[in-house]
């Protein structure tokens, strides 16, 4: 069912095409726009297995929004608030409810990073900017991309500090263990219909990524929903953007589903890597987190007919993934274990997907069919399909 547009995915080769005006050395941090922020930090640290790493707020001087940094392994996530009724956060609560709304990338240079972007057509979000306090200086710029998600560039070659200027240390008495995440492997973005290619040109035009892999709605889709995904890369592959869009089908994409409820495109999942998926999913689902439901039976029959030569290098009993609902699915390089949590929020919008790569550098396009019909089963549910 899925086909691989670049098949000999040698990275380097594809990497290859990506232009180098902009240098990224990771993801630095994801901040989500909530409706309350002390509570959704509770929940990130109960359920997600995050740890207390940074604050500001009225108590640390700032008076307009309070933000929460949290931290597992490589991960950080802010989650900010604001404090009256004046903040533009509140606009982008009231037509989106919670969500993602900086991708925050680490770099070099940012000024450069701002420059070079605008100058290709991005629409600046933030000049480049320096913040300052005691343990040096930050230089954050940012740009807008689809919907209202930005970019953010942050500089942070000339600083000590913890997180950035007006943060504190947060300390906290209250520290649920990790559960094994260890970065974002990759974001995904939902667009509108018919707008999957201009994100893919102005991916490749202002941030000279490269286009590495495409599912169109022939290879995607199940008896009622479709929709079109092409994945974008950076140079050194760290960054990864998948970008879908709805297309036509019996019923309602998950994807226009998904437009209907963020009222816009948006961050539709953010995926997190372990190395040890079935450590991580227990602890996830002891504390709460909940997940798409378990393919068929025949799905977890079917395994080793699908991972073919990779079965014998697989660690993991098929009997656990069957009862932990973790997908499976290999390319030419090896295998890869996924899972999607349910939406977060109570739009049916943002979720995680939690996944253990074995080799595998694909995103998983044998499983898209299972996963789709769950996801249906939840739409279904939710009279939204
Ligand atoms: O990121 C991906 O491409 C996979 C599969 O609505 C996927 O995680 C694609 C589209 C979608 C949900 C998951
Ligand atoms: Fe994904």
């Amino acid at each position: 069912m899925s086909e691989i547009k670049n098949v000999e995915y040698g990275l380097e080769k594809i990497f290859e095409g990506a232009q180098d005006f902009l240098p990224l050395l990771g993801t630095d941090y994801i901040e989500f726009y909530v409706g309350n922020a002390k509570q959704s930090a509770h929940y990130y640290k109960t359920a997600f297995g995050f740890q207390s790493f940074a604050y500001k707020g009225l108590e640390t001087g700032s008076k307009e929004e309070t933000s929460y940094v949290l931290k597992q392994d490589k991960i950080r996530i802010v989650l900010t608030t604001p404090l009256n009724s004046n903040s533009p956060i509140n606009q982008h609560l009231l037509k989106h409810g919670d969500g993602v709304k900086v991708v925050a990338l680490w770099v070099e240079d940012a000024t450069k990073s701002w420059e070079e972007t605008t100058k290709r057509g991005a629409k600046s979000f933030m000049k480049p900017t320096v913040e300052k306090d005691e343990m040096g200086e930050v230089i954050r710029s940012g740009i807008h991309t689809y919907g209202d998600v930005v970019h953010v560039f942050v500089e942070r070659k000339n600083y000590n500090g913890l997180f950035l200027p007006g943060f504190e240390k947060w300390e906290s008495d209250y520290n649920p263990s990790p559960v094994g995440f260890k970065f974002v492997d990759h974001m995904v973005g939902n667009v509108g219909w018919g707008e999957m290619n201009q994100w893919v040109k102005w991916y490749e035009d202002v941030m000279g990524f490269v286009n590495f892999l495409s599912f169109d709605d022939k290879q995607i889709h199940t008896e009622y929903s479709a929709l079109m995904s092409k994945v974008m890369s950076n140079g050194n592959g760290r960054i990864k953007f998948p970008i879908n869009e709805p297309a036509e089908g019996n019923k309602r994409s998950q994807i226009e589903e998904y437009l209907d409820f963020y009222e816009g495109p948006g961050v539709q999942h953010i995926a997190v890597a372990t190395d040890d998926i079935i450590h991580t999913v227990k602890e996830l689902r002891a504390r709460g987190v909940e997940f798409l439901s378990a393919p068929p039976q025949a799905y977890y029959e079917d395994i080793p007919n699908r991972l073919g030569a990779h079965m014998s290098i697989m660690k993991e009993n098929i009997s656990d993934l069957q009862d932990l609902a973790i997908l499976v699915d290999a390319d030419e390089e090896g295998y890869l274990l996924q899972i999607f949590t349910k939406p977060v929020v109570d739009r049916p919008t943002l979720f995680f997907e939690i996944i253990q790569r074995m080799g595998a550098k694909g995103f998983g396009a044998g499983n898209f069919k299972a996963l789709f019909e769950s996801i249906e089963r939840e739409q279904e549910r939710r009279g939204t399909l």
